[in-house]
């Protein structure tokens, strides 16, 4: 059984899962939009994949004697300087997501909810995970720089890590 402090700040992160896919989904409409395929196809996949940890959340929230409230659609941030700006803000805001997990795990653990602690795990290490991907993304970014063909070049190298990570995951 959730507390209300506890049910509350599921909540808050329901909203906040949704928002990401939602941010994800103006980017990869932004890259589309600037013939950057693999870079589009990418972020598709990660706003489908927030909608996951958005849904995971609900479930868990129902099934655990609460009440899942569905998030209000806010637009997104819609133009980007560039891909660089695109990925950059992708790393702000997951380390934004990463915050607020951490927090949600300490009300868990203040309120001694072993139950929803440990289900939190799982969003720990997907943060976590998420974070490294942006950070190496950023880096490959600088590297081959945005000029002339390495533009091209950043789309194709994140057109391998979407069909590498979609690969992975059986789909
Ligand atoms: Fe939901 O994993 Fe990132 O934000």
């Amino acid at each position: 059984m959730l507390s209300k402090k506890v049910e509350k700040a599921l909540n808050e992160q329901v909203a906040m899962e949704g928002s990401a896919s939602n941010h994800y989904l103006a980017m990869a409409c932004w890259c589309d939009r600037e013939a950057l395929s693999g870079c589009a196809q990418f972020l598709f996949d990660h706003a489908e994949e927030e909608r996951m940890h958005m849904m995971k959340l609900i479930h868990y929230i129902n099934d655990s004697g609460g009440f899942a409230v569905t998030p209000a659609i806010k637009q997104p941030q819609l133009e980007f300087e560039d891909v660089f700006d695109v990925f950059d803000t992708a790393y702000q805001n997951e380390l934004k997501v990463s915050a607020a997990i951490d927090n949600l795990v300490e009300i868990a653990d203040q309120e001694k909810d072993k139950q929803t602690y440990q289900f939190l795990q799982w969003y720990v290490d997907e943060q976590h995970e998420e974070e490294v991907t942006y950070r190496n993304l950023i880096d490959r970014i600088k590297l081959i720089g945005i000029e002339g063909r390495g533009l091209y070049f950043i789309d194709k190298e994140v057109e391998t890590l979407a069909a590498t990570k979609a690969a992975n995951e059986g789909k």
